[in-house]
């Protein structure tokens, strides 16, 4: 995959937003800017059957409007059944080896890891990156670990150079740098976006910052 889609990584979920619909959200973070989206519909209030699969295809078709990669956390047969242009597991989700096996050299695979040696199991299960977190406190996944900071991101991007690498878990406008800064090639968030008021100036203005360090590094 190409490292630079990962700069602005939104992930969202019906259960995320507060006050606005979300696909409205949705279409505001894409016109905004962000350069790949994670449909996550997971947790208390998520939906299921029937209508989870019609706010995932919704999702999608609005991602294929503004040309963004549309990835699905963890649920490996409704990404293949819409034709998702990827898959994203954490360490309890389906096994990251049978996941490649599942979807094919073609598509986009992300794994969440907590350590090099998870790192290292991501890479030879064949993932085109690695999610990193919580580098800072989250409200948004009940069973997140301690916030870890910036360490094993320092870590993975000196041990795997060319290992693409995302920071996840409480990044906002104003530590997004940070994350950058110690060998990430983006961010990935919710609230910061999801329950913004506005998300769309949300994103434009964390585009900007995360422009701002690019130049930077
Ligand atoms: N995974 P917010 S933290 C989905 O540490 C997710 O692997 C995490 O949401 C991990 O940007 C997290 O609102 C939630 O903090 C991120």
């Amino acid at each position: 995959m190409n490292r630079e889609q990962l700069q602005l990584y939104f992930i969202m979920g019906s259960q995320n937003v507060e006050e606005h619909d979300p696909i409205v959200v949705l279409e505001e973070a894409l016109r905004g800017g962000i350069t790949l989206f994670q449909f996550r519909e997971k947790g208390e209030n998520a939906l299921t059957g029937e209508d989870k699969i019609n706010f995932a295809k919704a999702c999608k078709a609005l991602c294929k409007k503004y040309n963004v990669p549309f990835i699905i956390n963890d649920d490996v047969n409704l990404a293949i059944a819409l034709d998702a242009d990827g898959v994203h597991v954490g360490q309890d989700d389906a096994n990251a080896i049978a996941i490649r096996e599942k979807i094919g050299l073609d598509k986009i695979l992300g794994v969440s890891t907590h350590s090099l040696t998870e790192v290292t199991a991501a890479i030879n299960a064949g993932a085109d990156y690695v999610g990193i977190g919580p580098v800072y406190a989250t409200t948004s996944k009940s069973d997140a670990n301690s916030p870890a900071g910036t360490i094993l991101i320092e870590q993975t991007a000196a041990t795997y150079p060319s290992l693409p690498i995302v920071g996840i878990g409480g990044i906002t406008i104003d530590n997004c740098q940070t994350v950058i800064r110690a060998g990430a090639d983006g961010v990935s968030l919710i609230s910061a976006i999801a329950t913004h008021e506005e998300p769309f100036v949300a994103t434009r203005q964390l585009l900007h910052v995360l422009q701002q360090v690019a130049k930077i590094s």
